[in-house]
């Protein structure tokens, strides 16, 4: 008699990962239903020895379901997230819909499970609780550690993402641009409009006005909004490079008082989510590969900003993999603290 569970999107990269995170935790669900287009409609999936048979996502999809799992776009969100709220459905979605809502919280569950305490199964009441961003998640699993021992003012990031943050297609289309190049074809370009393959590229999400892309401007408005802190300061240049499924960042951290390299890596490596591979000697630091279907955020390259004497700073180097912390292992997590 555990939750009856909806995954929306269940044929993504995403929702093909909440099935891997679901059944690797034992989550206790007691009924499963998965949801996608019509053009999935009837496909079977057999998932922990049972045949399941994929449904088309409309409005009465939700009747019964207590936790919907969310990764089918921001529109699908927009579209099909409140009436499945409204129909008693705790809905935590993976898409940039809601994040901003003021009263949808925005939750890392290392960072801030707290914004969620008054959400609750079995009141019958529902809600729609966000999933950040890849990039946010695995850049504030890193950082709020040292966060809380010594308040970080300023946070310039900079992003090495994966394919995988833009979806199974955008990974496919990765994978045959490799065999085409290397075997002297011109590239299919569907996804991106250019090559990706041996390649990288600005962020593909729109550039506003400012001059900053959607992906950061993520980073700056989702980092205020978890950490409760309108003033901390973030700037971000997020670049998409031909990596499978895990992003890479570097982070420059500006703190209010002094944190050193020692007390920085101790922290970390205490800290929930987070694994060190600092070695310096070896030259052996965090890799998108050795990530890549783990649970933790690697953290390495810890080392004193010189250029910032007196200004307490310091620099690391993350990563974290995008299908599962950055997305669907992070949705689960938020699940789990319901009950
Ligand atoms: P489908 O495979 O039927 O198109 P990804 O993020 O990897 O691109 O995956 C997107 C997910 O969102 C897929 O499961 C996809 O299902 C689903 N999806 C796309 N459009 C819709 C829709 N109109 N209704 C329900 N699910 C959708
Ligand atoms: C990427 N983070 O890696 C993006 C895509 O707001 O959930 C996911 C967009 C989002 O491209």
């Amino acid at each position: 008699n555990g939750p009856t569970v909806a995954v929306v999107g269940v044929t993504g990269a995403v929702g093909q990962e909440f099935l891997a995170v679901l059944n690797q935790r034992n989550f206790p669900y007691s009924n499963l239903k998965l949801l996608a287009s019509k053009r999935s409609a009837g496909k079977h999936i057999t998932f922990e020895g049972r045949e399941y048979e994929v449904e088309e996502l409309t409005k009465d999809s939700f009747r019964g379901i207590d936790i919907a799992l969310f990764s089918a776009g921001g529109s699908i969100s927009k579209e099909y997230g409140p009436s499945a709220a409204e129909s008693g459905s705790i809905v935590v979605d993976n898409s940039s819909a809601f994040r901003m809502d003021e009263g949808v919280p925005l939750i890392v569950p290392e960072v801030n499970a707290d914004a969620m305490a008054h959400i609750k199964l079995g009141n019958k009441k529902g809600a729609i609780i966000a999933n950040p961003n890849c990039s946010t998640i695995i850049c504030l699993v890193a950082a709020t550690p040292l966060h809380r021992h010594s308040k970080v003012k300023r946070m310039v990031v900079s992003t090495y993402q994966a394919a995988s943050g833009a979806g199974a297609a955008a990974m496919a289309e990765l994978e045959q641009q490799t065999r085409e190049v290397l075997s002297g074809q011109e590239p299919t370009c569907n996804i991106f409009s250019r090559q990706y393959a041996f390649n990288l590229f600005s962020h593909n999400s729109c550039v506003s006005e400012n001059g900053y892309n959607e992906e950061e401007m993520k980073l700056v408005k989702e980092t205020r909004k978890i950490w409760n802190d309108p003033n901390v300061l973030v700037t971000a240049t997020c670049v998409r490079v031909p990596v499978m499924r895990a992003h890479a960042e570097s982070i420059n951290f500006q703190f209010e008082k002094e944190i050193d390299e020692e007390t920085a890596r101790e922290i970390l490596s205490k800290a929930e989510g987070v694994v060190v591979v600092d070695d310096r000697a070896g030259n052996n630091f965090p890799t998108p590969l050795e990530v890549s279907n783990k649970d933790d955020v690697a953290v390495g390259r810890i080392r004193r900003d010189i250029s910032q004497s007196g200004n307490f700073g310091l620099d690391i180097f993350i990563c974290g993999d995008q299908i599962r912390k950055g997305a669907a292992l992070n949705a689960v997590q938020i699940a789990e603290k319901l009950f």
